[in-house]
């Protein structure tokens, strides 16, 4: 059908290596260094000069500077790893959510300074440069973000990761504030180019779909498949460098892009048909053009699980092929050097993957691969809603993946027979298990084969590892209780306090030395400088700095002007039901009907900024959205309100739009249903830029409250168990008629007074709160919320006092770096050596 790879007019490598090509002597990294090479970029490479003022080519020049230091070290780390002594980890992920590189290439090559200097001595902004760089959004939210922070540690830990994904040509949609609504345009984040990213044409892989299985004999008499009449895509990988701190690692983050295997089909184009042949090309093309913007729904399309597949299956060939380079066909050590992390259960299909090539392709038996492939896998789950664990048709299966459907039926029926010798008679338990859920339309239970496929499954905070073995997963804990374990999750501390927050920066380092940056647990000694007044005032100084500056982007970005010295109240991530944006705007409510009522003694003056995406088809999230915005717009517009309360909702929430508003946040909000939101991650990044939490006991705020004390923290709202336990019998109707601010705010959004234009608008949240299956139970928490943002507003009047525990929120957070989860990844599953880069000859 098409022509084989090997006829595929793709660069490779020549097997003969060339002496005359060292590398030439290192870069120098001083200022005058950089203000050189940078000019060299500038005219020689981009063609551009002083009569250009365009800061996407200042931006560009830099970034190429920086690229080229990264290069010499990327190169010396790689041809470490590939020693044939180290074992090697792939975490295998959907989305990373990376952000901008600049800074971070800049701080962790150590060149801050150096480029500040070089840039002011060229008369250039620093700034307005790092501004100009797009985000690379490939991600939703938490999941994606906390991969992207991991590679930042791993690289930091001189651990031998590689981070594998795709390279979508669109991200995350931006979103857009019309009128209240959300409106979503593409995101072509690739549209100037992308100077981190070096494609690498000749490690091209092929991606089979579609077809049928056929089987043979070889010359023993032994039966083999063969999956045959396909319909390939090639997988192009892109590399971006992951820079280590100050350390010479650079690690990869590759991310491939489908094309079609041929430019043009040549049967179709000698048939004359040119423009099919192109269409073709298209379509391939397609597999890899964009994110899918869910967060917490799967949606069942095909496209995703060819998305998938491709990840799976051209990653999984990418460590084989090194593996056959050094090895042939010896995979007798190959669990014991290999091990992928499956970030969720997105890329699993790469347990019947591996399995597939190793038998057939690699012509070993199946009890001798399933040995690989089970010892070579590790799971994290990183949800426990319903809706969000994966399932796919068989018969998409059967369609697009059959040679996977057969293997995946295998794993199942061996499985199987393992539970039935273990609980004899047992049928409900086995049709509880399988991995193929019976019934009119069967479905393939990802997160299953996830867990029969691998050696460890863990969850990302210590309730969410709990409750997985408690419910989700109890017969697999039962089964196989040593698989199961927990990983916290951390955020990396380079780009979340050293790049993102200067002033902050500047006075630990003057305080304790800047060993925090990468010993996050050093923060510890900035506990005794908690009752020293003279550094709480440049603990303030360093705040209010940080607030003006985040004040500016709400003008900015929405024409509300917030006040630096009121109480800045946060809630950014994304907008579902389940992290109860509306119970915080329902709060809103009760303070605008305070204040409305005269009830204004020893008022607290609040900003309160709420941002978020909310996935293009839930449309209750987006009407939440709506609703953030009718009552920002009423109480912004009312002089009632002047000097006491502000409410604005940020547009187009983003991984760069959180370095500015984490240093600036007073009081972050992680108000989840509890046993509902499995970690947060945004929860960590704002205590440790010194903000307090007022949050319910869920996910990882348990751990953070531990670690601060329950005194500095705002602790409101039902237990996961009470939850569970008042939904029996739960009545929020009674709930409001008893509770007097809560029926005031109801008639006060009931009757109207937000949507006065819009009548019936919105109703179907009103209907939500009302109703006796409310999943959330947003009335059971209000009154307990109420009082726990009275003692916050209580506890920020008394500055001394607010500061001296923002302080010790910073200096409890050192737990919560991802140096620390990535330790502990390492300890406990992936057991890698730490390996430096090689000297250069
Ligand atoms: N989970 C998360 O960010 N999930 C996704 O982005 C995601 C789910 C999903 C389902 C967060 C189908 C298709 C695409 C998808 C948890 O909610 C946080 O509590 N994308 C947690 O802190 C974070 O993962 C990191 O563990």
């Amino acid at each position: 059908m098409s022509r084989s790879q090997d006829e595929l007019d793709l660069p490779h490598c020549s097997p003969v290596s060339n002496e005359h090509l060292q590398d030439p002597p290192p870069q120098a990294m001083d200022a005058d260094a950089v203000s050189e090479d940078f000019r060299h970029y500038y005219s020689y490479h981009l063609g551009r000069d002083k009569s250009c003022v365009s800061s996407h080519y200042t931006y560009a020049a830099l970034a190429l500077t920086l690229r080229s230091r990264l290069m010499e070290r990327w190169k010396q780390t790689q041809l470490a790893y590939d020693q044939p002594d180290n074992k090697q980890a792939y975490y295998l992920s959907l989305e990373f959510l990376m952000g901008r590189s600049l800074g971070n290439a800049m701080l962790n090559l150590g060149l801050s300074k150096a480029v500040r200097e070089a840039m002011t001595g060229l008369g250039l902004q620093l700034e307005e440069m790092v501004e100009t760089e797009p985000d690379a959004g490939l991600g939703n939210g938490g999941l994606g973000r906390l991969a992207a922070c991991f590679m930042d540690s791993c690289a930091t830990l001189q651990l031998p990761v590689t981070g594998y994904g795709l390279r979508y040509e669109y991200g995350m949609f931006r979103q857009l504030i019309e009128d209240g609504h959300q409106l979503e345009e593409p995101d072509h984040w690739l549209r100037n180019g992308n100077p981190w990213e070096l494609e690498r044409p000749e490690y091209t892989q092929r991606v089979q779909f579609g077809g049928h299985t056929e089987r043979y004999k070889d010359h023993t008499g032994r039966t083999h498949v063969r999956w045959v009449e396909t319909s390939d895509v090639l997988a192009v990988p892109f590399d971006t460098p992951i820079p280590g701190y100050e350390n010479g690692s650079v690690n990869t983050l590759r991310l491939w892009k489908a094309t079609a295997t041929d430019e043009f089909d040549l049967d179709e184009f000698n048939a004359g048909s040119y423009p099919e042949s192109v269409a073709a090309k298209n379509a391939a093309e397609h597999i890899t053009m964009v994110l899918y913007p869910n967060d917490s729904s799967e949606n069942g399309k095909e496209l995703r699980l060819r998305q998938q597949y491709l990840l799976a299956s051209a990653s999984l060939k990418d460590v084989l092929r090194r593996w056959r380079a050094k090895h042939n066909n010896d995979f007798s050590l190959f669990a014991e050097k290999n091990v992928f992390q499956l970030n969720d259960t997105h890329p699993t299909i790469a347990v019947a993957e591996l399995m597939r090539l190793l038998v057939d392709r690699h012509g070993l038996d199946w009890d001798a691969a399933w040995e690989i492939t089970r010892n070579t896998m590790a799971y994290t789950n990183h949800t426990l809603l319903p809706e969000a664990l994966e399932r796919w048709p068989v018969r998409l299966f059967r369609s697009l993946l059959p040679r996977l459907l057969e293997i995946i039926h295998e794993i199942n029926a061996r499985f199987l027979n393992e539970v039935a010798r273990r609980w004899p008679g047992d049928a409900a338990r086995l049709r509880r298990m399988s991995i193929i859920e019976e019934g009119d339309d069967p479905q393939v239970r990802m997160a299953y084969l996830a867990i029969v496929g691998s050696f460890s499954v863990n969850g990302v905070a210590a309730l969410h590892s709990k409750l997985l073995v408690e419910g989700l997963f109890r017969d697999f804990y039962e089964l196989w209780p040593h698989h199961f374990n927990n990983k916290t999750n951390g955020v990396t501390q380079r780009r979340w306090m050293a790049w993102c927050n200067r002033p902050l920066t500047e006075l630990l380092n003057d305080t304790i030395g800047d060993g925090w940056i990468t010993e996050l647990s050093q923060l510890e000694q900035l506990a005794p400088y908690a009752e020293k007044a003279k550094f709480r005032k440049r603990w303030h100084q360093a705040k209010r700095e940080n607030k003006v500056r985040l004040a500016e982007l709400v003008a900015q970005d929405t024409g509300v002007t917030f006040d630096p010295d009121a109480l800045f109240d946060v809630q950014v991530k994304r907008i579902h039901e389940y992290k109860r944006q509306l119970l915080n705007i329902l709060h809103v409510i009760h303070l605008y009907a305070r204040i409305k009522a005269g009830d204004t003694a020893d008022w607290t003056p609040r900003c309160v900024l709420i941002g978020g995406k909310a996935a293009p088809g839930y449309l209750r999230a987006k009407l939440i959205i709506k609703l953030i915005n009718n009552v920002a717009r009423e109480i912004n517009n009312d002089p009632a309100t002047e000097g006491l309360l502000r409410v604005a909702f940020l547009p187009n929430y983003r991984v760069s739009a959180m370095e500015v508003i984490c240093p600036g946040t007073d009081l972050s909000e992680q108000i989840s249903t509890a046993g509902k939101e499995a970690s947060g991650t945004g929860n960590m990044k704002f205590m440790m830029n010194g903000a307090l939490t007022i949050g319910t006991l869920d996910g990882a705020n348990i751990e953070i409250r531990d670690a601060v004390g329950a005194d500095h923290f705002f602790l409101f709202g039902l237990t996961a168990e009470e939850v569970a336990a008042a939904r029996q019998h739960y009545d929020p109707n009674t709930i409001i008629a008893n509770e007097p601010h809560l029926t005031r705010v109801m008639d006060l959004l009931e009757s109207g007074y937000f949507n006065p234009y819009e009548p019936g608008l919105f109703a179907d949240i009103i209907g939500s709160i009302r109703d006796p299956h409310d999943p959330w139970m947003t009335a059971a928490d209000f009154a307990d919320y109420v009082r726990a943002q009275e003692s916050a507003a209580a506890a920020y009047r008394d500055r001394e006092h607010w500061l001296r525990m923002s302080i010790l929120n910073t200096a409890a957070s050192g737990f919560f770096s991802t140096d620390r989860t990535m330790a502990d990844y390492n300890t406990d599953i992936w057991r890698l050596e730490p390996v430096q880069p090689l000297p250069r000859d």
